[in-house]
């Protein structure tokens, strides 16, 4: 084991940038005007990085089935930046500001991702980060007081999980279902993250069994609290949230830090600027110590992690 050896600060000032509905008539430069207000604002209050949320651009259009997917062409974007989106990078870079934005992306060779971009200070694009783990359903479910057919709409990424060098650290991304999965955080531990940026559109309603309704704000801190500390990791998780087109969807946007502490929370369901000061050395208490992965890790009696996709069992109960 390492023991916690930090080094001198490398603090990064990060701000959430929560989102309230975006409704099907507002258009993307309605949503440009309010996602560059909300930059402005965490710039204002001296944020290095701004995160903004899942498809940040349109109305969450996957609760809708549609025969024709190229009538939902026009809510996906072609180029990021795009003419649409470009006041917001000229914005991020006249301010000094990187940021991470999330967006639906139909590329020229006509395959459909739900995807996110790392921005840095100065204009350059860092990644773009395509969701793996994509939930919902692929087929139109009448019987549902609203549709979530993001397996419709999306691709599931075969890339995996990346983490680069930026802000002076390891950056990761996630998107939404992403942040439910143990594995996420782990692909981008084993690569030495020490924050990782995540947008969500979380319906609080979830037919498939109402139960779980209760417990959503629960469990949306509980498994990104989890991922942190496990993977000594900042988190970072932003909604967009509130009453889109009549369903409702959680907020509670939350930076959390490695320790898995919540270090700042939103309490509207609207756009709202929360901002932490994230020491990345921090990171270093938790890898170096409970959680040296090179020192403690059995990767030799994991197998099962990537050879199987769902649990097997054995009549008698005996392992496999
Ligand atoms: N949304 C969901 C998420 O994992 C979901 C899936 C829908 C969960 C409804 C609960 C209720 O937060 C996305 N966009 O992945």
């Amino acid at each position: 084991m390492k023991g916690v050896l930090r080094g001198a600060p490398r603090v990064v000032r990060v701000a959430a940038a929560q989102m309230g509905p975006i409704q099907r008539s507002d258009d993307r430069e309605s949503a440009v005007r309010r996602l560059t207000a909300l930059l402005h604002q965490a710039a204002d209050q001296g944020a290095q990085l701004v995160v903004f949320p899942e498809l940040a651009l349109t109305t969450f259009f996957p609760r809708w089935f549609v025969d024709d997917i190229s009538s939902t062409d026009h809510y996906y974007e072609r180029t990021m930046p795009s003419p649409a989106t470009q006041p917001l990078f000229d914005a991020a870079k006249q301010r000094s500001i990187g940021f991470s934005l999330g967006f639906a992306e139909l590329t020229s060779d006509g395959h459909r991702f739900n995807s996110q971009v790392l921005v840095e200070r100065d204009g350059r694009v860092v990644a773009t980060y395509r969701k793996v783990h994509i939930p919902g359903h692929a087929s139109n479910e009448p019987n549902r007081a609203f549709q979530h057919a993001e397996r419709y709409y999306f691709e599931p990424s075969d890339e995996g999980f990346g983490v680069w060098n930026a802000f002076g650290g390891r950056i990761g991304m996630m998107i939404c279902n992403d942040r439910r999965w143990p594995e996420t955080y782990r692909e981008m531990g084993l690569q030495g993250v020490e924050l990782i940026l995540c947008g969500y559109n979380t319906p609080l309603n979830y037919l498939p069994d109402p139960s779980q309704d209760r417990h959503a704000g629960f469990h949306n801190s509980l498994v990104m609290q989890a991922g942190a500390y496990q993977n000594g990791t900042f988190v970072v998780g932003v909604a967009k949230g509130g009453i889109e087109e009549s369903v409702d969807s959680l907020a509670e946007s939350q930076i959390i830090a490695p320790s898995g502490e919540i270090l700042a929370k939103t309490v509207s369901a609207g756009d709202e600027v929360i901002v932490a000061d994230c020491d990345l050395e921090w990171c270093k208490n938790y890898q170096n110590t409970l959680f040296d992965l090179d020192y403690y890790r059995r990767p030799e009696v994991y197998r099962r992690h990537t050879s199987q996709r769902g649990a097997h069992t054995r009549a008698d109960g005996s392992p496999l």
